[in-house]
């Protein structure tokens, strides 16, 4: 799939003088039935994280807190975003390589992922990623 398929979905906030409300529904808000929620804190500053592509999963990931920034590349192009709402979400389809930095002081990284986990659904290797892309 290519980055275009990749964006940012507003999710609906329920703006509220008590405190705001945002929520994520399966194949509503986001195009994929949501089957597992990971999440990423305590992150030392200046720390790099993913490294990896998934060959079948969907995901939305949200900064519950702080901000942080994600590379999107699926092997020709690259766009870079940067996340800090809670009521933004940024929808990453199968096969994109990604990488996330610049992580602020108590930022929260939330996933919404369509499948449990599995490692034999990630190419951790770029040149992999690269060589099973060309097949695609
Ligand atoms: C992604 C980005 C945004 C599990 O056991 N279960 C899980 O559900 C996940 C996500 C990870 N793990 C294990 C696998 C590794 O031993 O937790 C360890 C750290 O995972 P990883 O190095 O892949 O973490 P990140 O932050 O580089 O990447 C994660 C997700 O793995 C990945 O799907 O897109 O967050």
């Amino acid at each position: 799939m290519p980055l275009d398929d990749c964006r940012v979905i507003e999710l609906p906030k329920m703006s509220d003088p008590r405190g705001n409300l945002s929520f994520v529904e399966s194949d509503s808000q986001v195009p994929f039935a949501i089957q597992r929620v990971y999440y990423v804190y305590d992150v030392p500053g200046g720390t790099d994280r993913g490294g990896h592509a998934h060959k079948n999963l969907h995901q939305l990931i949200i900064a519950m807190s702080g901000s942080f920034d994600i590379t999107l590349d699926d092997g020709k192009d690259k766009k870079k975003f940067h996340l800090a709402r809670s009521y933004y979400g940024l929808y990453i389809c199968p096969m994109i390589w990604r990488t996330m930095d610049n992580f602020s002081s108590g930022s929260v990284l939330m996933v919404l992922a369509s499948t449990k986990y599995a490692e034999d659904d990630y190419y951790r290797n770029y040149d992999a990623f690269m060589n099973a892309r060309l097949v695609k």
